[in-house]
């Protein structure tokens, strides 16, 4: 009986003195387990008399319940306890600055084009592109430049094979769109897209720009009309302080012709580098499409007629945010990109 009692005494002693739920575990298995001491307690009996035996067994169960009963109830705490534990290790400081995650930006050129296409699709524009691998026939030949017209000159081309080249200009979109319409009227949309020139890098120039071709026919379509839209785009885009002429220009396709210069961003007009000292810069040209061009494409120049314009977007983004080299647009530093991020 002595030995029961130690052993229960042990036992309870040793869950008390359980920290965690390993040590609890442990106690279990030496008091309760197949070779505990509890089992080892049974295996007396066999000394015992008859009548001992089942007071005894009486007694090594009751020991048995106790120690059972208590360690459930240890375990509960510790339970809790390592559910607190737990808690406070994985605690979060919501207080702590998180990581901002990098945003990709709009492409300041994208942005141009995204605003002139809603400027002018607000006047009644449609949209309309083409491929930039062309053909000379679109690129040259619809647009009253035949095989070794002097004016194809002017725009240094890539060619990919004698029928085949890099379109230097949106025009070539407009001849697509002439040729579609079979005569059809009116006409009135923007063609942006890539152009290729063979031009020597400098600040106002790329071989790889943007250009944006405006094209209307119609009845009654004069060069008042042309005036008035380009006054009103740059007006929109520039703001009313800025100034802008109109120079008599050649194009082959548009007679007459004009080139449209916007007072420098950089120097207000008085001359810099930015402007090559003239306080003007080119941002595009324009014109009345020239008979030749609509009676190739099958309009009858005599009952219509119509403008057309092609915008360098580069030039535009240029004057707008004040950037003075347009090669700023294609090296892709993102400390330049990041200026137009409109999330930060
Ligand atoms: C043309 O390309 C004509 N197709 C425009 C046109 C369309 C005239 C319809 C009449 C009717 P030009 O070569 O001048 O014209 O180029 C037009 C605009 O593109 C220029 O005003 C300028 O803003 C831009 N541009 C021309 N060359 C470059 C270049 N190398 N780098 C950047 N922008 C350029
Ligand atoms: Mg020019």
């Amino acid at each position: 009986m002595e030995k029961i009692q130690e052993v229960q005494q042990d036992g309870l002693k040793a869950i008390e003195e359980c920290s965690n739920l390993e040590q609890l575990n442990q106690v279990r298995i030496d008091y309760l387990g197949k070779k505990g001491h509890v089992q080892s307690l049974m295996a007396l009996m066999k000394d015992l008399s008859k009548e001992e035996k089942p007071v005894f067994g009486q007694k090594v169960n009751v020991c048995k319940q106790t120690l059972t009963a208590a360690l459930e109830q240890k375990q509960e705490v510790l339970k809790v306890e390592a559910l607190k534990n737990q808690l406070v290790k994985e605690k979060i400081d919501i207080t702590l600055p998180g990581y901002k995650p990098v945003v990709g930006t709009v492409h300041p050129l994208m942005m141009i084009q995204q605003e002139l296409e809603d400027l002018f699709v607000g006047m009644g524009y449609s949209v309309a592109e083409g491929p930039e691998i062309e053909l000379d026939l679109y690129n040259f030949e619809r647009a009253n430049l035949p095989k070794d017209h002097p004016a194809r000159d002017m725009q240094d081309t890539f060619y990919i094979t004698p029928q085949t080249l890099l379109r230097t200009h949106t025009t070539a979109i407009q001849m697509r769109v002439l040729e579609a319409s079979k005569g059809q009227l009116p006409i009135k949309l923007i063609c942006p897209g890539k152009v290729y020139r063979r031009d020597d890098d400098d600040a106002t120039h790329s071989h790889q720009f943007m250009q944006m071709e405006g094209l209307v026919v119609g009845e009654n379509i004069t060069l008042a009309d042309l005036k008035g839209t380009l006054k009103f785009f740059a007006q929109k885009m520039f703001g009313e302080d800025r100034e802008i002429r109109f120079r008599p220009s050649y194009f082959p396709f548009t007679e007459p012709s004009v080139e449209v210069d916007v007072t420098c961003h950089m120097c207000g007009g008085k001359g810099c580098p930015v402007c090559k000292h003239t306080g003007w810069i080119e941002i595009l040209g324009a014109g009345m499409v020239h008979p030749n061009v609509l009676e190739m494409s099958g309009f009858d120049s005599k009952k219509c007629s119509g403008f057309a314009f092609g915008i360098g977007l580069e030039r535009v983004a240029m004057l707008k945010y004040g950037i003075d080299d347009i090669r700023n647009f294609y090296t892709n530093d993102v400390r330049f990109l990041k200026n137009f991020n409109r999330f930060d």
